[in-house]
Protein backbone atom coordinates (compact mmCIF):
# COMPACT_ATOMS: atom_id res chain seq x y z
CA UNK A 1 0.00 0.00 0.00
CA UNK A 2 1.31 3.33 -1.14
CA UNK A 3 1.41 6.26 1.56
CA UNK A 4 0.73 8.55 -1.24
CA UNK A 5 -0.86 6.25 -4.13
CA UNK A 6 -1.64 9.53 -6.39
CA UNK A 7 1.56 11.61 -5.71
CA UNK A 8 2.81 12.96 -9.05
CA UNK A 9 5.23 15.32 -10.62
CA UNK A 10 3.14 18.50 -11.37
CA UNK A 11 5.58 21.79 -12.89
CA UNK A 12 8.92 23.05 -12.91
CA UNK A 13 9.57 26.43 -11.94
CA UNK A 14 12.52 28.34 -13.68
CA UNK A 15 11.31 31.66 -13.11
CA UNK A 16 8.79 33.25 -10.63
CA UNK A 17 5.96 33.45 -12.74
CA UNK A 18 6.40 29.41 -13.17
CA UNK A 19 5.34 28.89 -9.80
CA UNK A 20 2.60 26.17 -9.03
CA UNK A 21 -1.22 27.84 -8.09
CA UNK A 22 -0.51 29.11 -4.52
CA UNK A 23 -3.55 27.11 -2.93
CA UNK A 24 -3.91 24.67 -0.26
CA UNK A 25 -0.75 23.53 1.45
CA UNK A 26 3.01 22.19 0.20
CA UNK A 27 6.06 21.68 2.53
CA UNK A 28 9.38 22.67 0.82
CA UNK A 29 12.44 20.70 0.55
CA UNK A 30 16.13 22.77 0.54
CA UNK A 31 19.91 21.64 1.09
CA UNK A 32 23.05 21.58 -0.22
CA UNK A 33 23.47 19.99 -3.69
CA UNK A 34 24.61 16.24 -2.52
CA UNK A 35 23.28 16.50 0.78
CA UNK A 36 20.75 13.96 -0.08
CA UNK A 37 17.48 15.84 -1.02
CA UNK A 38 15.86 13.68 -3.86
CA UNK A 39 16.88 10.38 -1.79
CA UNK A 40 14.91 12.10 0.91
CA UNK A 41 11.90 12.71 -1.14
CA UNK A 42 11.45 9.57 -3.07
CA UNK A 43 11.90 7.78 0.75
CA UNK A 44 9.70 9.76 2.25
CA UNK A 45 7.10 9.61 -0.57
CA UNK A 46 8.01 5.74 -1.51
CA UNK A 47 8.60 6.51 -4.60
CA UNK A 48 12.17 5.74 -6.06
CA UNK A 49 12.34 7.42 -9.10
CA UNK A 50 10.03 10.80 -8.34
CA UNK A 51 13.19 13.19 -7.68
CA UNK A 52 16.25 11.97 -10.21
CA UNK A 53 19.00 11.15 -7.78
CA UNK A 54 22.50 11.65 -9.15
CA UNK A 55 26.28 11.46 -8.53
CA UNK A 56 27.10 14.42 -9.76
CA UNK A 57 25.64 17.34 -9.33
CA UNK A 58 23.23 18.92 -12.08
CA UNK A 59 23.17 22.78 -11.83
CA UNK A 60 19.32 22.74 -12.96
CA UNK A 61 17.84 26.05 -10.91
CA UNK A 62 14.56 24.82 -10.90
CA UNK A 63 11.40 24.73 -8.50
CA UNK A 64 9.91 21.25 -8.50
CA UNK A 65 6.53 20.84 -7.48
CA UNK A 66 4.99 17.53 -6.99
CA UNK A 67 1.14 16.92 -5.84
CA UNK A 68 0.87 14.33 -3.06
CA UNK A 69 -3.02 14.76 -3.18
CA UNK A 70 -5.47 17.05 -4.15
CA UNK A 71 -3.69 20.68 -2.98
CA UNK A 72 -1.26 18.83 -1.00
CA UNK A 73 2.66 19.73 -2.44
CA UNK A 74 5.94 18.77 -2.02
CA UNK A 75 8.21 21.11 -3.73
CA UNK A 76 12.07 19.91 -4.11
CA UNK A 77 14.04 23.53 -4.53
CA UNK A 78 16.83 24.10 -6.21
CA UNK A 79 20.16 22.96 -4.14
CA UNK A 80 22.76 25.19 -3.27
CA UNK A 81 26.83 25.16 -2.27
CA UNK A 82 28.21 24.80 -5.48
CA UNK A 83 32.07 25.53 -5.47
CA UNK A 84 32.37 27.39 -8.14
CA UNK A 85 29.25 28.65 -9.72
CA UNK A 86 28.89 31.52 -11.81
CA UNK A 87 28.08 34.76 -10.28
CA UNK A 88 24.92 34.82 -12.46
CA UNK A 89 23.37 31.15 -12.03
CA UNK A 90 24.05 31.80 -7.89
CA UNK A 91 21.85 35.29 -8.25
CA UNK A 92 19.14 33.51 -9.79
CA UNK A 93 19.26 31.26 -7.35
CA UNK A 94 19.01 33.97 -5.07
CA UNK A 95 16.34 35.90 -6.47
CA UNK A 96 13.82 32.71 -7.16
CA UNK A 97 14.21 31.73 -3.26
CA UNK A 98 13.68 35.52 -2.02
CA UNK A 99 10.49 35.39 -4.66
CA UNK A 100 9.53 31.79 -3.81
CA UNK A 101 9.67 32.43 0.49
CA UNK A 102 8.01 35.84 -0.11
CA UNK A 103 5.33 35.65 -1.67
CA UNK A 104 4.27 31.70 -0.85
CA UNK A 105 0.68 31.32 1.17
CA UNK A 106 0.61 27.44 0.89
CA UNK A 107 3.92 26.83 2.60
CA UNK A 108 3.05 25.35 6.11
CA UNK A 109 6.96 24.19 6.76
CA UNK A 110 10.41 23.67 5.28
CA UNK A 111 12.80 20.10 5.65
CA UNK A 112 16.12 21.14 5.20
CA UNK A 113 18.61 18.12 4.07
CA UNK A 114 21.93 18.46 5.50
CA UNK A 115 24.46 15.62 5.25
CA UNK A 116 25.19 14.62 8.90
CA UNK A 117 29.07 14.66 8.21
CA UNK A 118 28.80 18.41 7.65
CA UNK A 119 26.32 19.16 9.53
CA UNK A 120 24.56 23.26 9.31
CA UNK A 121 26.07 25.63 7.16
CA UNK A 122 25.62 28.92 6.50
CA UNK A 123 23.64 28.55 3.13
CA UNK A 124 21.70 25.94 5.49
CA UNK A 125 21.09 28.67 8.46
CA UNK A 126 19.80 31.32 6.05
CA UNK A 127 17.21 29.07 4.62
CA UNK A 128 15.93 28.77 8.55
CA UNK A 129 16.01 32.49 8.86
CA UNK A 130 14.44 32.80 5.64
CA UNK A 131 11.36 30.46 6.51
CA UNK A 132 11.06 31.23 10.86
CA UNK A 133 11.31 34.97 9.91
CA UNK A 134 8.02 34.39 8.08
CA UNK A 135 6.12 32.20 10.58
CA UNK A 136 7.05 28.84 9.13
CA UNK A 137 7.67 25.66 10.73
CA UNK A 138 11.07 23.73 10.19
CA UNK A 139 12.88 20.27 10.25
CA UNK A 140 16.35 19.79 9.89
CA UNK A 141 17.02 15.96 8.50
CA UNK A 142 20.57 14.97 9.17
CA UNK A 143 21.00 12.65 6.73
CA UNK A 144 23.31 9.40 5.64
CA UNK A 145 23.46 8.92 8.99
CA UNK A 146 24.80 5.69 8.25
CA UNK A 147 27.83 6.77 7.38
CA UNK A 148 28.22 8.22 11.14
CA UNK A 149 28.82 6.07 13.96
CA UNK A 150 26.73 6.76 17.49
CA UNK A 151 29.18 8.87 18.75
CA UNK A 152 29.32 10.95 15.93
CA UNK A 153 25.31 10.64 15.22
CA UNK A 154 24.77 12.24 18.50
CA UNK A 155 27.10 14.68 18.55
CA UNK A 156 25.75 16.35 15.03
CA UNK A 157 22.35 16.20 16.34
CA UNK A 158 23.37 17.95 19.53
CA UNK A 159 25.19 20.80 18.15
CA UNK A 160 22.44 21.14 15.48
CA UNK A 161 19.72 21.34 18.01
CA UNK A 162 21.92 24.04 20.02
CA UNK A 163 22.49 25.74 16.73
CA UNK A 164 18.91 26.02 16.33
CA UNK A 165 19.31 27.92 20.16
CA UNK A 166 15.07 28.43 21.62
CA UNK A 167 13.64 28.62 17.92
CA UNK A 168 11.13 25.84 17.58
CA UNK A 169 13.41 24.50 14.92
CA UNK A 170 13.57 20.36 15.35
CA UNK A 171 15.55 18.20 13.78
CA UNK A 172 16.38 14.30 13.26
CA UNK A 173 19.06 11.67 12.27
CA UNK A 174 17.88 10.20 8.91
CA UNK A 175 18.92 7.73 6.46
CA UNK A 176 17.15 6.18 3.40
CA UNK A 177 19.91 3.62 2.61
CA UNK A 178 19.75 2.31 6.60
CA UNK A 179 15.32 3.29 6.38
CA UNK A 180 16.21 5.62 9.53
CA UNK A 181 13.59 8.02 10.56
CA UNK A 182 11.87 8.08 7.60
CA UNK A 183 8.60 7.91 9.24
CA UNK A 184 9.08 10.03 11.39
CA UNK A 185 9.91 12.67 8.86
CA UNK A 186 6.90 11.76 6.98
CA UNK A 187 4.88 12.54 10.05
CA UNK A 188 6.79 15.91 10.80
CA UNK A 189 5.33 16.62 7.10
CA UNK A 190 2.15 15.34 7.11
CA UNK A 191 1.35 17.08 10.69
CA UNK A 192 2.27 20.47 8.90
CA UNK A 193 -0.14 20.19 6.56
CA UNK A 194 -2.67 18.51 8.59
CA UNK A 195 -2.83 21.51 10.85
CA UNK A 196 -3.67 23.65 8.39
CA UNK A 197 -6.97 21.82 7.16
N1 LIG B 1 25.25 6.42 2.54
C1 LIG B 1 24.20 7.14 2.15
N2 LIG B 1 24.26 7.83 1.00
C2 LIG B 1 23.19 8.58 0.65
C3 LIG B 1 22.02 8.65 1.43
N3 LIG B 1 21.15 9.49 0.83
C4 LIG B 1 21.76 9.92 -0.31
N4 LIG B 1 22.98 9.36 -0.43
C5 LIG B 1 23.92 9.53 -1.55
O1 LIG B 1 24.32 10.90 -1.66
C6 LIG B 1 24.45 11.28 -3.04
C7 LIG B 1 23.57 12.50 -3.33
O2 LIG B 1 22.22 12.13 -3.17
P1 LIG B 1 21.05 12.98 -3.85
O3 LIG B 1 19.78 12.47 -3.26
O4 LIG B 1 21.17 12.99 -5.34
O5 LIG B 1 21.40 14.44 -3.28
P2 LIG B 1 20.79 15.86 -3.71
O6 LIG B 1 21.77 16.48 -4.65
O7 LIG B 1 20.75 16.60 -2.41
O8 LIG B 1 19.44 15.65 -4.30
C8 LIG B 1 24.06 10.05 -3.86
O9 LIG B 1 25.22 9.38 -4.24
C9 LIG B 1 23.24 9.22 -2.87
O10 LIG B 1 23.28 7.83 -3.15
C10 LIG B 1 21.97 7.87 2.65
O11 LIG B 1 21.00 7.84 3.42
N5 LIG B 1 23.10 7.15 2.95
MG1 LIG C 1 18.70 16.23 -6.13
Amino acid sequence: MSIFPSVRFLTSAAEPHQLAADTGQEVAFAGRSNSGKSTAINAITQRTGLARVSRTPGRTQLINFFELSPDRRLVDLPGYGFAKVPERVRLHWLQLMEHYFNVRESLVGLMLIVDGRRGLGEQDVAMLEWVLSRQRSAHVLLTKADKLNRRDSQRVLKETASACGDTAVTTQLFSAHAKQGIDEARSVMQGWMAAEV
